[in-house]
């Protein structure tokens, strides 16, 4: 697959053949009518070309793994901030398997927000891979990652924006470990303490410089998410290393933001069998630059 196949893909919520069906648009969003949309068999036609001009300016993709309890205050918190701002956004939450109620809850809520796509991994694969995933559907001109338990509060979303925006980065990631960070509630000590050691290590192997490469809220200028996400492969929770590493191989510049953290204790992370996992996967990344892997597009990668 070439590494920009899908950014023109036309957005699910256009595949609506009426436009009554349309939601009304919040008062507070300009509003961006393309006529050609009135006609529902002109709209199948001239999709291609005319589903671009109807991009959002972000989307915002959230890995779910057995989130049912979770994800239902975060979608309300992130469609009440959303609808005060002034940019367009779809949001793409994707299901990574989960055994409990999450697609069914995700359902609800895209059945009167069309503005929110659910997206099904089939099975259980990892955080990378559903990040992944979101990011190789999603088409906005800006990509934003967020935990599905928002512990990162989706108000920073304006910090990291204007980073990408105002001050020219690739990458802007939100940061636990900056002196300006807010710890308004910090992780539990060993997760901390895992946190520094696992930096170390990414620091000497893959990301020299970033103090915390692993805060789940990451902003990308789209063409960053879209050139990266092509060649990543990490499925695991070490991806954002391997992520952060191929943006600034590729030559753009990260920027980490300080931002506040509310840790929420319910976790979806072992901290051995992951701590283990994730050293693995760090590894790999540095063979996988040695080997020259990132230069080739992914193979027998279910997503390409
Ligand atoms: N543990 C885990 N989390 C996943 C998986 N796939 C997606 N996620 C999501 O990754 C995000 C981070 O998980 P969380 O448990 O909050 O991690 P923590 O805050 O680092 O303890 C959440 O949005 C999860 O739903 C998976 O396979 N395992
Ligand atoms: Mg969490």
């Amino acid at each position: 697959m070439p590494p920009f196949a899908g950014v023109f893909k036309p957005r699910a919520a256009l595949d609506q053949p009426d436009e009554k069906t349309l939601p009304p648009l919040p008062a507070s969003q300009p509003i961006r009518y393309n006529p050609w949309f009135r006609r529902p068999e002109r709209q199948r036609e001239n999709m291609d070309e005319r589903a671009a001009p109807l991009a959002p300016d972000l989307s915002v993709v959230i890995p779910a793994y057995n989130e049912e309890k979770r994800l239902g205050p975060t979608l309300e918190r992130v469609r009440e901030y959303f609808a005060s701002i002034e940019y367009t956004t779809e949001i793409l939450v994707v299901d990574d398997g989960s055994a409990d109620g999450t697609v069914a809850l995700a359902r609800d809520y895209a059945a009167n927000w069309p503005a929110l796509r659910v997206l099904e991994n089939g099975r259980n694969r990892g955080k990378g891979y559903s990040v992944r995933h979101g990011m190789l559907k999603a088409t906005g001109t800006d990509m934003l990652f967020s935990d599905a338990d928002l512990s990162t509060p989706i108000e920073e979303t304006a910090r990291l924006r204007a980073a990408v925006r105002e001050e020219g980065a690739g990458v802007a990631i939100g940061s636990r470990a900056l002196p300006e960070s807010n710890l308004a509630q910090r992780q539990p000590w060993y997760r901390e303490m895992m946190g520094r050691t696992f930096n170390k290590f990414v620091q000497a192997l893959a990301v020299p410089g970033v103090v915390d490469t692993q805060c789940g809220f990451k902003y990308f200028w789209g063409e960053v998410a879209k050139r990266v996400f092509a060649v990543q492969r990490l499925d695991g929770f070490a991806f954002d290393a391997e992520v952060l590493c191929l943006a600034s191989r590729f030559g753009y510049a990260i920027k980490e933001v300080p931002v506040t953290w509310i840790d929420s204790p319910d976790s979806r992370v072992h901290p051995v069998k992951h701590a283990l996992a994730m050293m693995r996967e760090l590894f790999g990344v540095r063979w996988n630059v040695a080997r020259g892997v990132y230069d080739r597009p992914r193979e027998g990668d279910p997503l390409a």
